[in-house]
Parts: structure tokens; sequence; C-alpha cells
């Protein structure tokens, strides 16, 4: 198995108990260097990091939380890192500190995007006051988003006061991210296709904010009819949810338009979940949410790499060689496995 080791942290560095408070505090003063080492030890799957991690993100907790937190969603070339790019750089411009984090649950197989997110925001990777962080690759989809969202915990204690998250729209990607955000922005494109223009239903009703992209002059009346569609089909959704209705905005990355509108609608949907308390609410149901993912991913790790490990492979070839089911022999590793674990 892949045990998915980020590049550049160095074997047997590990961190002791007065170098996670120096590190905690280099966060905390805005250190990049100091950044990006937190970052890769939240994100190993080692385990030996895990309780450094884990003491880390004690001690950076209570400076957590205090950023904006926008998920962006959008079929591959809707322009979701041209956008964010223009977006970014105009909000930095404005004395905001803007990190940029990815899920990308394919990147395990293709190692692709890391690239591809940093080339294709251009001015953002040049911007001191930004961080691009692409997505951690291996284990479950769970578990990638359970280390992104660890991430995006360490960037605000560093200061960070808006933090996108990027994700294209595979599998369950979408809800994942939502799950860590306080606001859902989905990138639609006009006129494409089967699905309401571009739009998974799905994601329809995930999204807290609508940006038909790409609409720029020459370009424009098909996105002002794809946003009527869409207007149209979140009614008979009836999505309006806690006071709140879904707006339809047209952007364009490429173009800068449309996008001071898509920060204030952010705004107004966060001040509105502020002052309903439902801000704090969706937070903390998220936390249990990660809880129960990071849970589940460590769990599984330790029942295949731990006492068990023999026995499990064991079992797996007689289950390959047709001598036991599949569920007698999940069972028996289970209770050998936890057997180990209480003995
Ligand atoms: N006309 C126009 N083209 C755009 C706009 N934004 C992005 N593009 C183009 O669309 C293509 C995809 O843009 P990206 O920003 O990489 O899209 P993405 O959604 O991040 O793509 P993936 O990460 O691969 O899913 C590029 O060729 C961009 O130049 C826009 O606002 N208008
Ligand atoms: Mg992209």
């Amino acid at each position: 198995m892949d045990r998915g080791e980020p590049a550049g942290y160095q074997a047997g560095m590990g961190e002791k108990a007065s170098s996670i408070e120096e590190l905690a505090r280099k966060v905390r003063a805005g250190e990049r260097r100091a950044l990006g080492r937190a970052i890769t030890l939240v994100e190993s799957r080692r385990e030996d990091h895990r309780a450094e991690a884990a003491a880390l993100m004690e001690k950076l907790r209570p400076d957590a939380g205090k950023a904006v937190r926008i998920g962006m969603t959008g079929s591959p070339g809707a322009g979701k890192s041209t956008l964010i790019d223009t977006f970014g750089t105009n909000l930095t411009a404005a004395g905001h500190k803007v990190a940029v984090l990815a899920v990308d649950p394919t990147s395990t197989r293709t190692g692709g995007s890391i690239l591809g997110d940093k080339t294709r925001m251009a001015q953002l990777s040049q911007d001191e006051k930004a961080f691009i962080r692409p997505s951690p690759t291996g284990g479950t989809l769970g578990g990638v988003a359970a280390r992104t969202r660890e991430a995006m915990l360490v960037l605000e204690a560093a200061g960070f006061d808006v933090i996108i998250v990027e994700t294209v729209g595979v599998g369950q990607s979408e809800t994942a991210v939502a799950d860590m955000v306080d606001v859902f922005v989905a990138l639609s494109l006009p006129g494409s296709g089967d699905e309401l223009q571009g739009l998974k239903k799905g994601v329809l009703e995930l999204a807290d904010i609508i940006c038909v992209n790409k609409a720029e002059a020459g370009n424009l009346k098909r996105a002002e009819d794809a946003a009527a569609d869409l207007r149209a089909a979140l009614r008979i959704l009836a999505s309006e949810r806690e006071g709140w209705s879904v707006p339809v905005l047209l952007t364009s990355g490429l173009a800068n338009e449309g996008l001071q509108a898509l920060w204030q609608a952010i705004g107004a949907f966060r001040a509105l979940a502020q002052e309903r308390g439902s801000l704090e609410a969706r937070r903390r149901r998220q936390a249990v949410i990660w809880f129960r993912a990071i849970l589940q991913e460590r769990l599984t790790e330790r029942l295949f790499h731990g006492p068990a490990k023999a026995k499990i492979a064991r079992l797996e070839k007689a289950v390959e060689a047709g001598e036991t089911s599949a569920s007698a022999a999940a069972e028996e590793a289970l209770a050998a496995a936890l057997g180990a674990a209480l003995g």
C-alpha cells in the first residue's frame, strides 16, 4: 500500500514536544517555512508523525476558526483555478491573506494536479499574501479531505483570513468540501450538455451561491440564459434555506467580472448565518464529521498494518481460493485485530 509520504518531509525528523511548541509559535508568527513544515506534518500518514501532528493541532486550535472558509466546485475546465487566481488577487490587494487548498481524489493516481494548481494560478502563486497548497494524496477521500481540513486550521492559525478550497466534481468530493467550509460556491458553464448547465443535481442542492462562469462579452447572452435556467431549477427545488435564497451570479475569472458581487454574496451569506447561529452550528456539525472520518481512516490503517496484518493476509488468500466467505473472513480478521488491540 502506498503510504503517501509527502515529499520533503525527512524521515526521522521527529518533532519533540519542545520543537512542536516552537513550530506552533512560528506558525502563529506566520513564518512561511514553518507553515510548510506544519502542513506537511498534519498531512503525513506516517504513524510516528501522528502524535506530533495531533499535539500541534491542539496548540494551534485556539487561534484557528477566524477565516472565511469558501468551497469552490465545478466540472473540469469550468474555470475554477482561473477564477480563484483573480478573485484571490483582488482580495490580497484589499488587504486579505488568502490561502488556496485543493481536494482532488484523483491526484493519487495522476499526481498531475499538483503542477496544474500552481501554474494555473500564476498571479496568486507569486503573491506574498497568498499560500497555495495542492491536494494531499493517498488514502480514502475522507482521509484526504480530513487532512486538507487540518491544513486549513493551520493556515487560519497563521493568520490567513480567507481560505478557498477547490475541488473538481468527482465522486463525493463536493460533499467532503461542503462539509469543511462556511459557504459553498458552484461554478457552472453555460450550455454544457445534459446536466443542468453543467451542474449535477446533488451540487445544486449543496450550493449556497452559483456562478455562471466565463460570462464575458461574446458569451453574455448564453450566460444569461443559463442563469435563468438555473434560477428556475432552484425555484423548483425550493432550495431556499433558512431565509437564504441561492443567488445565481454571472462571473468571469479571465475578465475579472462579477467577482466583487461574489465577495458581497459570500459576506451576506455568512452574515445571515452568523446572525442566526447557523454558522456556529454548521462548524460544530462539521467537527463531528471530521472526527468520524479521521477515526475511520486511522482504524482502517491500523487494522491493515497492525498486529493482525499477517492474519489478514492469510485470510485474503483463503477468500481468493474460495475456502471461506468474505464476511466470515472479515469477522475473523476483526476479532483477531480487536483481540490484539485489547490484549
Ligand atoms: N472565456 C473564459 N475562459 C476561461 C475563464 N476562466 C478560465 N477559462 C479557460 O478555461 C480553461 C480551464 O480553466 P481552469 O481555470 O484551469 O479551470 P478549472 O475548473 O480549474 O479546471 P480543472 O482544475 O482542470 O478542473 C482554461 O483554458 C482557461 O483559460 C473565463 O472566465 N472566461
Ligand atoms: Mg483547477
